[in-house]
């Protein structure tokens, strides 16, 4: 028995970000703790009943003060789950888009230790009520994911997931990361070489969307962006360097073409053509010191932190 909740030792637990939820936060609770040992809701500054409701439904609520982002909630909800040491952890939402009764499957590849990370997928056959647009979109944020952090999924956005130890452990997420921490994950599993499996779910959408979905979209996007240059500085650096070194050095090729035809220099496009190459060097340089500072940090880190 853990000693904080009373709980049995390596426990499930859902953890659940959210703010102002209190129209479905009750039923949410309610229906996840039939699969598994203890829900924790984290309340992110709510203004509406959430924490209370979810309180009285069974959870363990967490409070921030003030909104912080959902980056900074599932950190503070997997920081109390990890102190539980528990054998899976579950994330969903908690406007009732998720549907609870597909925990078991979500939890079993994790359970079995054929996975780290299971993501509930939308994509995988299974259809949900979603708005084509929003498919669309959607779709775009998981193309850019996949290529940014090298690691392919059918939905690189579902936040229904379930996560091993090994991954409760390795997710933490920058605080700013807002709403790109589902993308943040694949970075992290890629780094952490985690084992991500897909399942099909189904999803609700009955309600129309809370936020501008296009400032929605840009804010993922912008994150993939911040993410990609931190955890994968070659790939950030290096496309366009080579790009920029390529178009340097067909400029030059141009300008020894014309000087061979016209015994003249084309002093302008020859200085272009200079100029480009020293960027795209620069570029691929700059790429590859901070690949290599990376890797150095992740080596020390690895001797000195956990396995
Ligand atoms: N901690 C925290 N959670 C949030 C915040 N905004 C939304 N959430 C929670 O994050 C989950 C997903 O947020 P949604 O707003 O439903 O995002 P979505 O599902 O992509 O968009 P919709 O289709 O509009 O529902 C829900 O559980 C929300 O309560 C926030 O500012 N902080
Ligand atoms: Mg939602």
């Amino acid at each position: 028995m853990t000693e904080t909740t009373g709980i049995s030792q390596n426990p499930i637990l859902a953890v659940i970000a959210a703010y102002n939820e209190d129209r479905f936060i009750g039923s949410v609770v309610l229906k996840t703790q039939h699969y598994v040992d203890q829900v924790i809701v984290v309340d992110d500054g709510s203004t509406d009943g959430t924490a209370q409701i979810a309180e009285q439904a069974g959870a363990i609520v967490l409070r921030h003060d003030r909104n912080r982002g959902k980056a900074q909630a599932l950190n503070t909800g997997l920081g109390h789950a990890r102190r539980l040491q528990p054998r899976a952890v579950v994330l969903l939402d908690a406007d009732g888009q998720h549907d609870p009764a597909a925990i078991p499957a979500l939890l079993a590849p994790v359970c079995d230790g054929s996975a780290d990370i299971v993501v509930g997928s939308r994509f995988l056959g299974v259809p949900s009520n979603i708005p084509r647009w929003r498919v669309f979109g959607q779709r775009a944020l998981t193309a850019a994911t996949n290529l940014a952090s090298g690691m392919p999924l059918s939905d690189s956005q579902s936040g229904f997931r379930a996560l091993s130890p090994k991954a409760v452990e390795r997710m933490v997420f920058r605080p700013d990361g807002g709403f790109s921490i589902e993308s943040e994950m694949q970075f992290l599993a890629h780094e952490h070489k985690l084992v991500i499996r897909e399942i099909p779910v189904v999803v609700r959408y009955d309600e129309p969307p809370k936020r501008n979905p296009f400032g929605h979209g840009w804010q993922v996007l912008n994150g993939i962006i911040t993410l990609v240059s931190q955890h994968r500085p070659l790939f950030f650096f290096g496309v366009p360097g080579v790009i920029i070194l390529a178009l340097g050095l067909a400029l030059g090729i141009e300008v020894v073409n014309r000087y061979e035809a016209h015994a003249q220099l084309a002093v302008g496009y020859a200085l272009i053509s200079v100029f480009l190459s020293l960027v795209g060097i620069q570029t691929i340089f700059t790429g590859i010191i901070l690949h290599t500072i990376r890797a150095f940090l992740a080596d020390s880190r690895a001797s000195w932190g956990p396995d």
